[in-house]
């Protein structure tokens, strides 16, 4: 057949889209308004979406890890596992595109918060969106949060709250408003529209956004009855810096003295093992060196910041235990979808534990303890609340709270076993993350693999889809932006999602999955590298130079949808933009 000049059906078909995708709008304006799930109970499910903070596809037991996170793989067990789902490679964008169904530059946060005057790029989420919890309002639900929200710059005690949770739809909220924090000491701390400090002597984020979820549990219960709840938990584990419980981090001691490369090893076998990879997927190569070669207090330093990484993860999964126990307790258990997700993948940032310790040892300095009531304004505090140094630098053991450092390069890696990159870049280690979906009265599969893509601009649409809500097309005047995402109700029950494609634009990094067929850069000016996802999801056998007609469709398809989503112009190349 001659087909020199393909349509775009020709070659969404080559791609293996499906025919009933090409006969659809690409974008969704309105879920239906009865829910779609065969035998599911009548009453509006309740929905619980948790969310945790820079951790690789496999550190969590039921994708391969060795961290103990009994709850979650309890909650696997019962449901719906997906192999192929992303997120955005980073904080601000993957929150911005979860709360609103959207690409995150579509929702105004192609980046962080910072504001470039770029439409993509204007680092506050916009007022052309919606968040989950305004959505489904109308349908009856009452809307709360707990974790980390970190859509807005303005962080500040008195400054505009316009854009924090309350103003954007939910009834209660307790956490954060910036993205990173001691965990002993977080600052912009805040319950509901107020800021605050911590309330306890032993205080941990961790827990707090734990039992603050199952507070509300409980109270929705007291105070509302059987209508339906939408809870979002966004946990902050295990984002630097890597503190922990001392108790925690115990558990996880000697565990890790045989290195990284051993821990990738591991993985690796398990993830095979359980069916989460192909036989033919290879382990990317190590970033790192081998660990016979690093001196004998390099390898305590090294073990002990993945010791605490480990217990950042096993309190979070106790936590969401608790949070499952208050589902139990209330009679909300068997109605509540349950999904469980992470931000972007393993994070490579040396935040802190590079150079010499400091403040220098050497030179004792004098800190005031902090005032009972005074509020915590540093990420990183200068000191604890008892007025000891908050110290970084090679060699400083993490986990307390006078200590403020990442977990390095190479434990990330291990994280991210069997994918290449990390946070930041979008080949399959920064933005391949595991997806739970537990729903005891309408998931039937227990314990299976769902082997979809999907992507974080589905959750708005799956949420609708459940609760019988609309999306709307305008709000206070203001028209709304088509929702992007796929309900993904249907792949619960096994059945296939019709989507064209995905795309995704990070400081430069690009891709575009349409069906099979991955196309990505790193960088602004990075060559494109193209890989058929089922022979090669470690992304180690690039065919763009093999099959330059498809690599160049393929980018293609990707410059029209960033013209169309407001990823370009972006502030990655000032010059051409000038
Ligand atoms: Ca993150």
């Amino acid at each position: 057949m001659r087909r020199r000049h393909p349509t775009r059906r020709d070659f969404l078909r080559a791609m293996g889209v499906g025919a009933a995708s090409l006969l659809l709008p690409g974008r969704l304006t309105a879920a239906p308004k009865t829910p779609a799930t065969p035998g599911m109970s009548a009453a509006k499910p309740n929905i619980i979406l948790i969310m945790s903070d820079d951790m690789g596809f496999s550190d969590i037991g039921c994708y391969g890890g060795e961290i103990a996170t009994p709850n979650l793989d309890s909650l696997a067990a019962g449901g719906v596992r997906f192999t192929q789902f992303y997120n955005t490679a980073r904080c601000c964008p993957t929150r911005a595109s979860l709360l609103t169904g959207l690409y995150p530059h579509q929702a105004g946060i192609g980046h962080m918060m910072g504001d470039s005057g770029l439409v993509g790029y204007r680092g506050d989420l916009g007022k052309d969106c919606v968040t989950i919890a305004e959505a489904l309002k109308p349908a009856g639900y009452s809307a709360y949060m707990t974790g980390k929200w970190h859509v807005t710059p303005h962080i500040k005690p008195d400054g505009p709250k316009h854009n924090w949770p309350l103003q954007r739809g939910f009834d209660r909220f307790y956490g954060t408003i910036h993205g990173a924090g001691s965990f002993f000491d977080p600052n912009s701390l805040t319950r509901d529209n107020t800021q605050i400090v911590p309330d306890t002597e032993d205080y941990y984020y961790t827990d707090a956004i734990s039992d603050n979820a199952a507070r509300y549990v409980v109270d929705h219960k007291r105070e509302k009855g059987e209508k339906p709840f939408f809870i979002y938990v966004a946990y902050t584990a295990a984002h630097w810096p890597m503190h922990a419980r001392e108790r925690d981090i115990a558990k996880y001691k000697g565990r890790y003295d045989k290195g990284w490369h051993a821990l990738r090893q591991q993985r690796y076998d398990r993830m095979q093992k359980m069916g989460l990879l192909k036989k033919q997927w290879d382990m990317s190569p190590h970033d790192s060196g081998p660990w016979d070669q690093v001196s004998d207090e390099d390898k305590a330093w090294h073990a002990r910041r993945m010791e605490v990484y480990a217990a950042m993860v096993d309190s979070m999964d106790a936590g969401i235990g608790r949070i499952i126990d208050a589902l139990k307790k209330t009679g909300a258990f068997e109605n509540t979808l349950v999904l469980f997700l992470q931000d972007n993948g393993g994070c490579a940032e040396e935040y802190g534990s590079r150079g010499p310790v400091r403040p220098d040892p050497s030179k004792p300095v004098e800190l005031k303890p902090m005032a009972p009531d005074e509020l915590q304004t540093r990420m990183q505090p200068t000191h604890t609340r008892d007025g000891r140094p908050v110290r970084t630098g090679h060699g400083v053991m993490p986990g307390p709270a006078d200590t403020y450092i990442g977990y390095g390069k190479e434990w990330a890696n291990a994280s991210n076993t069997p994918f290449r990159m990390y946070k930041h870049w979008v080949h399959e280690g920064g933005i391949a993350t595991p997806l739970i979906a537990h729903w005891p009265a309408a998931i039937r599969r227990k314990g299976d693999l769902e082997r979809q893509p999907g992507h974080l601009i589905d959750l708005m649409a799956t949420c609708l889809d459940v609760a019988g809500a609309e999306y709307p097309t305008e709000a206070g005047g203001i028209k709304i932006t088509p929702l992007e995402g796929k309900s993904l109700v249907p792949a619960f029950a096994g059945k296939p999602i019709q989507r064209e494609a995905i795309y995704w634009e990070h400081e430069g990094n690009r891709a575009v999955r349409a069906g099979k067929w991955k196309l990505v850069a790193k960088g602004a000016a990075g060559p494109w590298e193209l890989y058929d996802m089922d022979a090669d999801r470690s992304e180690l056998h690039d065919l763009a130079s093999e099959q330059p007609e498809r690599a160049r469709e393929m980018a293609a398809l990707w410059q029209t949808f960033a013209e169309k989503a407001h990823f370009v112009p972006w502030p990655w190349d000032r010059k051409r933009r000038k």
